[in-house]
């Protein structure tokens, strides 16, 4: 398989070669990967990319059809990643996802697509920036990932993007449950979707209750939308791209940037590192260790220090170390 072929289609729009690539994100060979990253990396970077959580079943995807719909409508193409924590149990909505997806299917300015984070080591955190990085580099002027705000690794994906939008429905203490799950804390944007049902003023209080958790110097917007109709979503994405207008020119779009290379660098290294252990965990080294460890012939730091110094790096320096061993080498 000749992976640079393959990968030098991808920004010419090829959408074959795209959904390879992608792929291969999802399959996650590292030597591949590395390949298909390096390639693409210098041609990424000029996509929005608009972040898309919420509980399940709050409408995201009825929200991103009708996003993609609207900036169709305005002349911008759109690539469409939807990803999927536990796809084991969550195979029908993931059909769903491409029943409504339907209407954009002929199009070649839209390009759709699930990924799961199945069989990945990572999981999501590395894949997901991987994946949005191809679509960058494939030329999509907007890059959505939709994202179930259900747990501490959706708020990381979503903090991958530009711009997040959590949306809520009324009822059920939607907003509530968002602020446990800690994905308010993400929000650039407020979307009450489902607006046509009870209970929406109720939801926009909660809301502009909880707007003190927001980030510093941008106070969070909130839209009400009803995705299934389209209503509130022209004004939805207008919030999107006056944020976007923020970031820009308050700098913080760079500053992002660069945190979010940070944690890229920072995933790829730890899993480099965790690959290596993995294999040490399989041999006899490790087992020896535990065994003196469990015999208290040795403490749990200093067989630390030996697998660390096996792999050719520094011991743990005394100051990682917990104060009650410091006291004793005194
Ligand atoms: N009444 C009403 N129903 C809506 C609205 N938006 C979406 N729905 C319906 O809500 C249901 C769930 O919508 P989805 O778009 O699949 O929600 P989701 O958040 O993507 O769901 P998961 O991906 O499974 O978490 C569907 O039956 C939609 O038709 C809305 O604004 N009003
Ligand atoms: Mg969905």
């Amino acid at each position: 398989m000749d992976v640079a072929a393959v990968v030098e289609r991808v920004p010419a729009g090829d959408r074959r070669a795209l959904a390879r690539v992608l792929t291969w994100v999802e399959d996650g060979s590292p030597r591949r990967l590395r390949e298909v990253v390096g390639r693409l990396h210098p041609l990424s970077g000029r996509a929005r990319l608009v972040g898309i959580t919420g509980s399940p079943g709050v409408g995201k995807s009825t929200l991103t059809n009708a996003l993609v719909r609207h900036w169709r409508a305005a002349g911008r193409t759109v690539g469409v990643l939807a990803v999927d924590p536990s796809s084991p149990f969550t195979g029908g909505a993931l059909l769903g996802d491409r029943v409504r997806m339907q209407e954009h299917v002929l199009d070649p300015g839209v390009f759709v697509r699930s990924l799961a984070s199945r069989g990945h080591l990572g999981g999501l955190s590395v894949a997901t920036p991987q994946a949005l990085l191809v679509l960058d580099a494939a030329g999509f002027d907007v890059v959505v990932v939709e994202t179930v705000g259900v747990g501490q690794a959706e708020v990381e994906v979503a903090a991958l993007a530009d711009t997040t939008v959590v949306a809520v429905a009324p009822g059920m203490g939607d907003a509530i449950q968002a602020a446990k799950a800690g994905i308010l804390e993400v929000a650039d944007v407020f979307c009450i979707n489902k607006a046509d049902r009870e209970g929406a003023d109720r939801t926009a209080r909660e809301l502009r209750d909880m707007q003190a958790l927001a980030h510093g110097d941008w106070l969070p917007p909130i839209q009400r939308t009803v995705a299934s109709t389209g209503e509130g979503v022209a004004a939805l994405a207008e919030a999107v791209d006056g944020h976007r207008a923020w970031l820009t020119g308050s700098g913080r779009l760079a500053q992002r940037r660069t945190a979010r290379a940070l944690s890229h660098v920072r995933e790829i290294a730890l899993e480099a590192l965790r690959a290596g252990l993995g294999d040490l965990g399989e041999g006899a080294l490790l087992d020896a260790l535990a065994q003196r460890v469990a015999a208290r012939e040795l403490d749990p730091y200093a067989a630390a220090d030996q697998v660390l110094v096996t792999f050719g790096r520094q011991p743990l320096r005394p100051s990682d170390r917990p104060t009650s061993d410091r006291a004793g080498e005194g």
